[in-house]
């Protein structure tokens, strides 16, 4: 702890709430809420003008999805946050917010097949430029900047290919050229990655995974600066309104205390399958950041607390194969999402990156072959079995 900083295990549990203001009350109280009542006519005109402070209709802000969005925006060591319905609101929200007509966005080589359509979709209708690049070097990334870039986005590790960027150097390069650096930090959580720490601008959350962590709430966030959080509650946030629920952050609320805790065991089970996945006969390739042999690892190191809770793999032989493989399984859940107590596997080429054209998705390293697993909390001698006797059965 330094100085009144709370440790991150105490802060996911006490930080940004205070009971008073609160009726006493010890659990963060749920303003289901549509509207709040004025007092007066002139109340109501003033906080529309901004010159009182209050809540005024909850697209707005809501005092249980305030409470999120203070807590998180600490736990990223960022200034400020928003709260959205999705990980794709948020993220929509805040490109649309760094960019117009003409720019250009560079992205990790590799992103979640839905962020990809989107900036699809941007281009084709607004015009606005994306390209990938490794981000392995400095040099390789100045080349790769454009003059109209306007943002640098990026996730690491790369959903589902688990490669990572360097974010520090990243955030070197692009704060000397002016250019907002946007990371993706859904893979690692705040526990394991702090990318404001690292230079990085603003950082955006599938919120719906491991903040979650119950698998049952669809909600993203946002965090930044305070200018440019309060910039977007004003304009992308308010007008395009993909609000989160007052509910589904009060859930968040809950999920968050046991982050940490959650987080150390989706670790530790990823580590111990990985040691038995990774000399399997019937697996081809393994990509697990806690790997001394992954290109990521000295970057691991460097940002990362822990190597986290997803591991990817190719299987030997076809397409045909890996949904075989699949199909053996029984106690894994066969599901899209990650992050839940469940542990959940997908096939990112039929599933979630379906939507990328062949070439690009190649370019990205997502195989017919590949698999993701989503480490859940289960004993890991029960998820080994499961993994053991589909593989043995194919
Ligand atoms: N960013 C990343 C890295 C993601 O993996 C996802 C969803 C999103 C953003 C979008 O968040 P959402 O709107 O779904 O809250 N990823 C999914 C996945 O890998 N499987 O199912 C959804």
């Amino acid at each position: 702890m330094d100085g009144n900083k709370l440790s991150f295990e105490t802060e996911v549990i006490h930080g940004k709430y205070f009971s008073q203001e609160h009726q006493a009350s010890l659990v963060p109280p749920l303003y289901q809420t549509s509207t709040f009542i004025f007092d007066t006519a002139e109340q109501g005109e003033k906080r529309f003008a901004g010159t009182e402070a209050g809540f005024i209709y909850s697209r707005l802000g809501n005092p249980t999805v305030k409470i999120l969005e203070d807590k998180i925006a600490s736990l990223e060591n960022g200034e400020a946050a928003l709260a959205f319905s999705s990980g794709m609101a948020a993220i929509s929200a805040a490109l649309i917010e760094l960019t117009k007509t003409g720019d250009h966005i560079l992205c990790s080589q590799g992103i979640y097949g839905c962020t990809f359509d989107l900036l699809r979709l941007l281009n084709e209708k607004y015009k606005i430029e994306y390209s990938f690049s490794q981000m392995n070097t400095k040099e390789e990334l100045k080349n790769q900047i454009h003059t109209n870039t306007t943002c640098i986005y990026i996730e690491t590790p790369i959903n589902p290919t688990m490669m990572l960027v360097d974010l520090e150097m990243v955030a070197s390069v692009a704060s000397e050229m002016g250019i907002p650096v946007v990371v993706d930090n859904t893979f690692c959580s705040p526990y394991l990655q702090t990318p404001v720490s690292l230079g990085c601008e603003v950082v955006i959350h599938s919120a719906t995974k491991y903040i979650c962590g119950h698998g049952d709430v669809i909600a993203g966030l946002v965090v930044g600066k305070k200018d440019f959080i309060k910039k977007m509650s004003q304009t992308t946030q308010k007008d395009i309104g993909g609000v989160i629920s007052p509910f589904d952050a009060w859930l968040l609320l809950r999920g968050l205390k046991t982050l940490p805790i959650r987080m150390d065991r989706h670790c530790e089970n990823a580590k111990i399958l990985y040691e038995f996945l990774k000399d399997h006969p019937k697996i081809q390739k393994i990509y697990y950041p806690g790997d001394d042999r992954h290109p990521g690892f000295p970057i691991m190191k460097k940002q990362m607390k822990k190597p986290g809770g997803m591991i990817s793999f190719t299987i030997k032989g076809t397409k045909e194969t890996a949904q075989a493989f699949m199909n053996q399984l029984k106690l894994i859940k066969l599901a899209v999402s990650l992050g839940d107590p469940e542990t959940l596997i997908q096939h990112p080429a039929s599933m979630t990156h379906a939507v990328i054209p062949i070439e690009e998705r190649i370019k990205m390293g997502i195989e017919d072959t590949l698999l993701r697993l989503s480490v859940g909390l289960e004993a890991w001698e029960d998820i080994k079995a499961d993994l053991e006797q589909a593989l043995d059965n194919i």
